[in-house]
């Protein structure tokens, strides 16, 4: 049988639905599907062009009548092209607003057609955007009329449920990480830079949204200090960022906390940190946390959402309450204490990772899915 040809569509700039979409696009090329990137930009993961792989810039052209340049249109007008030219199978769409607006849009304009629709909803697709009173029908109608939708964790599947009235036919796809790049790793000479008196690393690392919770990683690190030998690591830059650097002024932390901004290649910097905290006030997976675990360290993270899907509290990482403030002091306070304990965590948590959520796993059941469509 062919391998089918697909189209995938994503936010290509940092974020969990952009690095998901761009792995699996590589993945699916290295099992012999040809793969079409059909974005506003390079995907940002996208570093290694390969066999099997094509990008095409969605053009956006300006007109004085136009307030914004209708993306959504001039995307609908790319997947079609693209799906046409290239004999596109399926079209997988990253987060449903836009792009499954503009994947209908493009299989209606090919009709008659075989091209299939695959929508893959990520979190704040649903849990914020998509309950937006502009956008709730639209969300529920593309969701509809996708050929099939999938979801990061079964607690997403059950929020789009709730909260769209949608059956029961949505497939849990959960996020993946390739062991081979997310890995433990000793680097003396950055941790020494990092951590000169042997201090512990806390890491946080997101789109510093305000969903993310980062004024309580600040809170956590605060209470973490008066009794350890720590310091705080900071990746990412977004909307609340000078709010965090003001509480971390208030606290007069600037001397602990080290902001070390957008990193491209987060499996550099994950394997030299002890705790990767994640306090989100709802996460519907976390793939960070997973990175993090597949490094071999240890995540503390929020308990509302899907993370208890992958993380066991005080097996393989912590799951708190994102007001827990104190409970996640605690937490990383007595695992610093104890280093044995910390270590057979740290163990267990790159087993679990990599057992149950490696890329290849992963990937057998998207193309599960293509092939059960087509
Ligand atoms: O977390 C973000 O704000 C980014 C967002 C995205 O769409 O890029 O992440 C969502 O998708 C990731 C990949 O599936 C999930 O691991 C994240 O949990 C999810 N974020 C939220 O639910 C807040």
């Amino acid at each position: 049988m062919r391998m089918p040809a697909i189209g995938i569509t994503c936010y290509p700039d940092q974020g969990g639905s952009g690095v998901v979409a761009t792995e699996l696009g590589l993945n699916l090329a290295r099992h012999g599907c040809e793969v079409h990137f059909i974005t506003s930009s390079l995907p940002f993961r996208l570093r290694a062009y390969g066999e099997n792989i094509f990008f095409h810039k969605v053009e956006m052209p300006e007109y004085p009548v136009f307030r914004n340049s209708p993306y959504t249109l001039s995307l609908a007008t790319a997947m079609h092209d693209v799906a046409l030219h290239h004999k596109l199978d399926i079209l997988h769409v990253h987060y449903a607003i836009p792009h499954a607006a503009a994947a209908f849009l493009a299989r209606e304009m090919m009709k008659p057609t075989t091209l299939k629709v695959i929508t893959t909803l990520h979190g704040t697709d649903i849990t914020l955007v998509g309950q937006e009173p502009s956008f709730f029908p639209i969300t529920r109608f593309l969701i509809e009329q996708s050929d099939a939708v999938t979801t990061v964790s079964g607690f997403l599947k059950k929020e789009t449920q709730k909260v769209f009235g949608v059956g029961d036919d949505i497939e849990v796809i959960p996020n993946f990480v390739d062991s081979r790049v997310f890995r433990p790793r000793q680097d003396d000479e950055f941790r020494n830079r990092l951590a000169p008196q042997g201090e512990k690393l806390i890491l946080h690392a997101s789109n510093f949204r305000k969903v993310k919770n980062v004024s309580a990683v600040v809170e956590v690190f605060e209470l973490l200090r008066q009794d350890h030998q720590v310091r705080l690591l900071m990746v990412g830059d977004g909307p609340e960022m000078s709010e965090v650097k003001a509480l971390v002024e208030r606290y007069d932390l600037e001397k602990e906390v080290i902001f070390l901004g957008q990193a491209d290649h987060l499996e550099d910097i994950l394997p030299v940190a002890d705790i990767l905290l994640l306090p989100s006030l709802h996460e519907s997976f976390g793939l960070v946390a997973l990175e993090a675990m597949a490094c071999a360290v240890v995540p503390v993270m929020t308990s509302v959402g899907g993370a208890g899907e992958f993380i066991i509290d005080g097996h393989n990482g912590f799951l708190r309450d994102p007001d827990d403030i104190s409970g996640m002091a605690e937490a990383i306070g007595n695992l610093l204490n104890h280093d044995n304990q910390h270590q057979n965590m740290a163990e267990e948590a790159r087993r679990d990772a990599t057992m149950d959520f490696g890329a290849s796993c992963i990937m057998r059941q998207y193309l599960d899915l293509y092939e059960n469509l087509i």
